[in-house]
């Protein structure tokens, strides 16, 4: 599913050696474990080089403001030597997929990351292994000497010049994605109201329509946009694009290169993600994710630290939309994968590293479901052995088959370890010098 070629690193931001010396002295226990892992799942039936195989072509996207330290509404505690600039951020991004080689991708957010010269960052970005994914705009916040305000909404504010601000802020995003190399813009708007009265509901979902066909029209021809629902926060009585509902309605009346991302956040908690993943695939509306986990609402966790089985019924349904498109069904199967989170307590490297494997992880599991044996019973009706082929799969320990590909893609086997070794941090307090107090919530 939709890696970007595993690109070569010319300038790799930790010694190979290091990784390589890592590697050695745990890879015997790894083939051990890999080799037992292969008998077991050869008894069911499954073979494990069919798995690691695919799973050595899976890729996640990083997001370039989840390299940074996050904060709350309340406070950031900021850490020495994490990346503020997005040539620092790179640089870590860099760190992850080389210790992972599954973070092939760094998605900008902009103005943030804005650069004078788009061009100059592709090239520094490609030495260091990396490509760009989705370009993300950002229209919740007022920028420095911006003209109008988004207080009271930017595509859908009552004023048109403030719509015709963010829309031009939208096509400009376009234009540096095309300059970085990206083939997609990620909108999410915060959009709203606070209050019950304070917004037409109708007129400013019209007002959407209009501003994102403007948006789609810059859209060059190989481009996706894809469009975000969150079902509040920072409008707290009704949000735009709220649901996924909404979200399709909008995506059908754009047209086909518009798509619809699920940020797992942005549910109602309880919600059944892995349906509305369904739905959207079936009907080819499906443009991607944003993964992280939540406990309450839009709380940015860390990928599969809360909900890991939510995480695998996800995956399951991808597995079964991408074998569904392979025999030319639902107009093909492209999602794209990106990680984010808010990294309040952890080094985000560190963090990005866990939700990498946590999502290949539940790819790998997914894979493993006995898709034959999963159709009949659903036939038969046989509701125990329907909900055990899931389970056995879900209950796999497939952390030898991601090591294994880490390993043979040239990543560690232990990241994290191999990750501590090298005193990246420490070393980046030493160079970088100061710690970040800026940005509270991402
Ligand atoms: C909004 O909560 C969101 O999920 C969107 O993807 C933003 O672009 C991102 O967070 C960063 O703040
Ligand atoms: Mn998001």
């Amino acid at each position: 599913m939709n890696r970007a070629a595993n690109r070569a690193i010319n300038r790799p931001p930790l010694p190979p050696e290091l990784i390589e010396r890592e590697n050695a002295a745990r890879l015997a226990a790894l083939q051990d474990e890999y080799e037992s892992l292969a008998r077991a799942l050869d008894r069911r039936g499954r073979s494990i080089d069919a798995v690691k195989d695919k799973v050595k072509a899976f890729a996640v996207a990083v997001p370039t403001w989840g390299l940074g330290v996050g904060g709350t509404r309340f406070a950031k505690f900021p850490i020495p030597g994490e990346p503020i600039t997005i040539h620092e951020k790179l640089e870590d991004a860099a760190v992850v997929n080389q210790l992972c080689r599954m973070t092939p991708t760094a998605s900008p957010h902009f103005p943030w990351d804005k650069v004078e010269d788009p061009a100059a960052l592709k090239e520094e970005a490609a030495e260091l292994g990396l490509g760009f994914d989705a370009v993300n705009s950002n229209t919740f916040q007022d920028q420095p000497g911006q003209a109008r305000s988004y207080k009271f909404g930017s595509l859908t504010h009552t004023d048109k010049a403030v719509r015709d601000q963010a829309i031009a802020h939208n096509i400009d995003c376009i234009d540096l994605g095309v300059a970085l190399g990206s083939k997609a813009i990620t909108v999410w708007i915060g959009d709203g109201a606070n209050f019950p009265g304070q917004q037409n509901q109708t007129k400013a979902f019209d007002r959407y329509l209009d501003s994102m066909s403007q948006i789609y029209a810059a859209l060059p021809g190989d481009w996706r946009m894809f469009m975000e629902h969150k079902l509040y926060e920072p409008a707290f009585y009704t949000t735009v694009i709220s649901d996924w509902g909404t979200n399709l309605i909008a995506a059908q009346q754009l047209g086909e290169k518009a798509r619809c991302l699920v940020d797992l956040g942005h549910h109602a908690p309880n919600v059944n993600i892995e349906q509305i993943v369904a739905r959207l695939a079936r009907f080819g509306k499906l443009g991607g994710f944003h993964f992280n986990d939540s406990k309450y609402g839009d709380d940015d966790l860390d990928t599969g630290s809360i909900n890991p089985h939510q995480l695998f019924l996800i995956f399951n349904e991808l597995v079964e939309a991408e074998a569904r498109a392979k025999n030319g069904a639902n107009g093909g199967f492209d999602p794209a994968y990106m990680i984010d989170q808010s990294h309040n307590v952890t080094d985000p490297i560190e963090s990005l590293l866990l939700s990498a494997a946590a999502i290949a992880g539940s790819y790998a599991r997914a894979l493993l479901v006995d898709r034959e044996a999963l159709d009949a019973h659903q036939s038969d009706n046989d509701v125990v052995l329907a909900f055990s082929d899931l389970r056995r799969a879900y209950e796999t320990d497939v952390a030898p088959i991601l090591a294994m590909a880490r390993y043979e893609l040239g990543g560690a086997i232990d990241p994290i370890d191999a990750y501590r070794t090298s005193e990246w941090r420490p070393r980046k307090a030493q160079e970088r010098g100061r710690a970040s107090m800026s940005a509270g919530i991402v």
